[in-house]
């Protein structure tokens, strides 16, 4: 028999996942390591088991679901993606592709195909990032990254890293443990776009040839808490006023100035935050990207001055951290047409393009050979609970996943 993707059971397992985590708005905050990401992670752990696949997870919580292969001593090909979402995400980014990859460990039993290497369906630990920085943690971890750096770490909540990420792994006792990193012969990932454009090309597959570059940076500007009533502008050391200046002369700059670029403050909080009492100190992130490393470079450096500037002209201090660097990397070029062919057999209009958001492939890519599959969602929404997705185009990605799949992991 020939396997084919079941849209409808697709569908539906995206309909229930979606429950996980579910907040009134229609979208989901399944944030790394919660309760909400352990009851995801345990749905698919057993919808694995029903299906007599093997599951695995492994120091990091990385969850792996596996179908053996004819050639046991073959590598297993990865497929998936991540199923942590942020605060107030939307259902399909990360749950298309790990679902996704389900499907096609479902629809390869269904039809009893067999391929040469085994296969593995990875759901990747913290790619969000959004509660335990950094992100794509997972991913770095299996591909080298030496989690000790991390377990120091407090989450945007104040929880601990190394307690949630211990109860994560002991909620799921039946995943059989195994150590970080394994070799593998390849990664495939199937996520929507998180941008505009395959939409407004009306075109239902991107074939993405590259990621561009992330880095986070944490600001800290220190000035002198005083009262509201009685410190006037001479004796003020006001840090909000600083932080202010600074990211207002930044967004005034960079992207009006560089249509590739991206810079975003998305949490800004000042100490100790009394509505009557000057701030002793203003926190706030930035996230830049940038398809070009020296771009990010000269971003980075234009912010520094620019807090060190404004804080000066404050009387305050400016700290900066990167917490984050995520140098931006291209996909193997043999994977990538493995992909564009999956789409011309399916007779699905596709172009190939360059990922604005990062993914666990960016790291994959640095162990084997890795690519991405796109599939548009509408007006190009991400990390907002209104994210969604056509189910033709939901479909029409699994489908893209699956010939990919094949024939990747059944090498001529
Ligand atoms: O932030 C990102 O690029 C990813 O969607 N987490
Ligand atoms: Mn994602
Ligand atoms: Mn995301």
């Amino acid at each position: 028999m020939v396997p084919e993707i079941d849209g409808e059971r697709l569908l539906g397992r995206l309909e229930a996942f979606a429950y996980v985590g579910a907040t009134p708005a229609g979208g989901v905050n399944r944030q790394a390591f919660s309760v909400e990401d352990r009851a995801a992670r345990r749905l698919l752990a057993e919808l694995a088991q029903e299906r007599g696949f093997t599951v695995f997870q492994d120091g990091i919580a990385n969850l792996f679901i596996r179908r053996e292969g004819s050639d046991a001593t073959l590598p297993p090909l990865l497929i998936g993606s991540h199923l942590d979402s942020q605060p107030t995400g939307g259902r399909f980014d990360g749950a298309l592709g790990t679902l996704s990859a389900f499907e096609v460990l479902e629809a390869l039993e269904d039809a009893e195909a067999e391929t040469r290497m085994p296969i593995e369906v990875a759901a990747w630990a913290n790619e969000e990032g959004s509660r335990f920085a950094p992100g794509v943690m997972g991913s770095m971890a299996f591909t080298g990254a030496d989690i000790s750096a991390w377990k120091s770490n407090v989450g945007s909540d104040g929880a601990s890293l190394a307690k949630e990420l211990e109860a994560t792994i002991c909620a799921l006792p039946e995943a059989t443990r195994r150590p970080i990193g394994i070799p593998i012969s390849g990664y495939i990932e199937l996520h929507i776009e998180q941008g505009p454009s395959l939409e407004k090309e009306r075109l239902p597959i991107g074939v993405v040839t590259a990621v561009q570059g992330t880095r986070w940076l944490e600001v800290s500007i220190e000035g002198a808490a005083g009262h509201a009533g009685t410190t006037g502008l001479a004796y003020r050391k006001d840090p909000m006023v600083a932080a202010i200046a600074a990211i207002h002369r930044l967004q005034a700059t960079i992207m009006p100035l560089d249509s590739s670029a991206r810079l975003t403050v998305g949490r800004i909080a000042a100490q100790p935050g009394s509505i009557n009492a000057i701030p002793q100190s203003v926190a706030f992130t930035v996230d830049i990207r940038h398809p070009r490393v020296e771009r990010l470079d000269a971003i980075e450096a234009e912010l520094r001055q620019a807090c060190a500037a404004e804080a000066e002209a404050q009387h305050c201090t400016a700290m900066i951290r990167r917490s984050f660097d995520m140098p931006g990397a291209a996909f193997s070029p043999d994977m990538v047409k493995i992909v564009e062919a999956a789409a011309r057999s399916l007779r699905l209009p596709h172009k190939r393009m360059i990922s604005g958001a990062f993914h666990d492939a960016l790291f994959l890519a640095r162990v084997a050979p890795a690519a991405m599959i796109f599939v548009p969602c509408r007006d190009g929404l991400s990390h907002n609970e209104a994210e969604y997705v056509e189910p033709a185009d939901a479909v029409a990605g699994a489908r893209v996943l699956l010939q990919a799949t094949i024939a990747a992991a059944s090498p001529r």
